[in-house]
């Protein structure tokens, strides 16, 4: 095979040239037509600091004892707004790996294999699934897409002896809802207790404080073993960042003999750590009253999205938690390609069909006015 990797070094201009050409293809979120997505645009001072890291790799962490002490104060920091007191926590690269690390402990620590989930989970959850060889159960919602409780308790008599884990949502991807934690917790007793809080872990927190009136989420419900969140979406980091807190944190860890350190308990060896010193920045950078500022603005033009919707005749799935607002619509695939095709990145939903929208802080007003000017003029 004929190689076409480049034969000698080119100069600065000619390749520059190329990845802007690249970069100018790539949608980003201060067009704000990004709809679709979870993640959003750190301040410039995160991408300054990012860019101060670059060598960091905390899968190492005797080189960057600085990196290290700045992941730990990151990791209190988060911790004390979900109750997790002196838990274990890790970094890691998101809402995905903290979902298998999970399911990965509550396998070893009960040598069984059976999953219960509702079927609003992150598909994050079926690849742990397979990775670990277990096997996942979902359990329907309620009519305000809630885990049933009542099938749930059902299945814990029925099945007690073969089931590794539960796991529930505080902030559905499709529709930002929030499992009966408390329930689950009780319900689940010696069970092993998972939180998906990736989207809603930064979130609800800041809503409490905004007088919201939220279930318990977090550590502070007892049966809760392990919970994790992403300052990579609301939180303002730039990717890839996720925190996994766990109650128990001896069950995994894999000797490294080669490397500073004595063990890793994450999936990833070498792991990317700019995101930590980035995200500490930020999260200075905003403090509580900043967060709150700018979860009370998503949440304002939340409401203002829905409302324009319903003007022009869509119906909103659930009344918001969140910053996300859900549609229902019959058809979604091949409107949400006719948007991409006029430059535009709104979401589906598949449990009902609708069209989805998360509101992140690069959404503007004016933006919501176009999109539902095109939409309006689409059905
Ligand atoms: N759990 C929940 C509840 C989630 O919503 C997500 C991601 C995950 C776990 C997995 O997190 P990571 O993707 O960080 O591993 N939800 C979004 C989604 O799949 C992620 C996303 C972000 C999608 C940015 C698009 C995008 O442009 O929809």
């Amino acid at each position: 095979m004929k190689s076409i990797f480049p034969d000698k070094g080119k100069d600065t201009e000619e390749i520059m040239d190329k990845i802007d050409e690249a970069r100018e293809k790539d949608m980003n979120f201060s067009s704000g037509r990004i709809f679709g997505s979870m993640c959003t645009e750190s301040p410039d001072l995160a991408k300054e600091v990012y860019s101060r890291f670059l060598e960091s790799n905390l899968g190492n962490p005797g080189l960057y004892p600085g990196t290290s002490q700045l992941e730990e104060e990151v990791h209190e920091a988060v911790g004390s707004l979900i109750d997790a007191g002196d838990v274990e926590s890790l970094s890691v690269g998101g809402g995905t790996e903290g979902n298998i690390i999970a399911l990965w402990r509550a396998r070893e620590r009960s040598g069984r294999r059976k999953v219960l989930l509702p079927e609003s989970a992150h598909f994050s959850f079926e690849k742990a699934c397979s990775l670990l060889d277990m096997e996942s159960e979902y359990i329907p919602l309620t009519d305000d897409f809630k885990m049933d409780i009542e099938v749930l308790k059902n299945k814990l008599e029925a099945e007690r002896e073969e089931i590794a884990a539960v796991v529930g949502i505080a902030g559905t991807t499709e529709l930002g809802a929030i499992d009966p934690i408390e329930q689950i917790g009780e319900l689940s007793e010696d069970i092993y207790f998972h939180v998906d809080a990736a989207f809603g872990g930064f979130v609800i927190p800041f809503l409490e404080e905004l007088d919201h009136d939220l279930p318990a989420f977090d550590f502070e419900v007892k049966g809760v073993d392990s919970l994790t969140l992403d300052p990579h979406k609301m939180g303002m980091a730039p990717i890839p960042l996720g925190l996994f807190y766990s109650r128990e944190g001896e069950d995994i860890s894999i000797d490294s003999p080669y490397l500073t350190g004595g063990g890793q308990k994450s999936i990833r060896g070498t792991r990317a750590s700019a995101s930590i010193p980035a995200f500490w920045a930020v999260m200075h950078h905003f403090g509580k009253e900043g967060y709150k500022n700018l979860i009370s603005a998503c949440m304002e033009k939340t409401y203002y999205l829905i409302d324009r919707m319903e003007e022009v005749g869509f119906e909103p799935i659930i009344e918001p938690n969140m910053n996300i607002a859900s549609f229902r619509y019959e058809e979604p695939d091949e409107m949400v390609e006719r948007l991409y095709e006029k430059g535009w990145n709104v979401s589906r939903t598949v449990h009902p069909k609708g069209l989805r929208f998360v509101v992140m802080p690069h959404v503007s007003f004016e933006g919501i006015d176009e999109i539902v000017e095109i939409l309006s003029g689409m059905i």
